[in-house]
């Protein structure tokens, strides 16, 4: 089961969430408190929030947590559309990150409101 350590209302870990949702891929929410207490910092000492466990495999990072979820499935790669040259991995990933910049703002709005 893939456990996502997030703020109550975190934007982030949220969309790690909402991507699991999509993909039907088990989960669940482990709330972490604000500041991140001792216990939280053990488990990631960058102490940023949010952070994923699955198994054996830790990360932090929301979009690298994105990337691990669409792979960890029987799928190849994240979607159809997804490219298999290197040379357009790059900026493809580079899109992903663009977008999640511009539209993270609003969804953090979304979530506080
Ligand atoms: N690029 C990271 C950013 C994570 C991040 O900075 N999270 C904030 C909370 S929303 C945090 O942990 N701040 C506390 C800190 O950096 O010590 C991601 O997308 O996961």
């Amino acid at each position: 089961m893939i456990k996502i350590y997030d703020f109550p209302h975190g934007a982030r870990g949220l969309r790690v969430a909402w991507l699991c949702e999509e993909m039907g891929l088990a989960h669940t929410f482990v709330p972490v408190s604000f500041p991140p207490d001792r216990s939280y910092r053990a488990l990631n000492p960058f102490g940023t929030v949010p952070f994923l466990q699955d198994g054996h495999v830790s990360m932090s990072e929301s979009v690298a947590m994105m990337f691990y979820i669409a792979r960890n499935t029987d799928q190849p790669r994240p979607c159809r559309r997804w490219p298999t040259s290197a040379s357009l991995k790059c900026p493809a990933t580079a899109f992903a990150e663009r977008i999640i910049r511009n539209i993270g703002a609003v969804i953090i709005g979304l979530t506080q409101a």
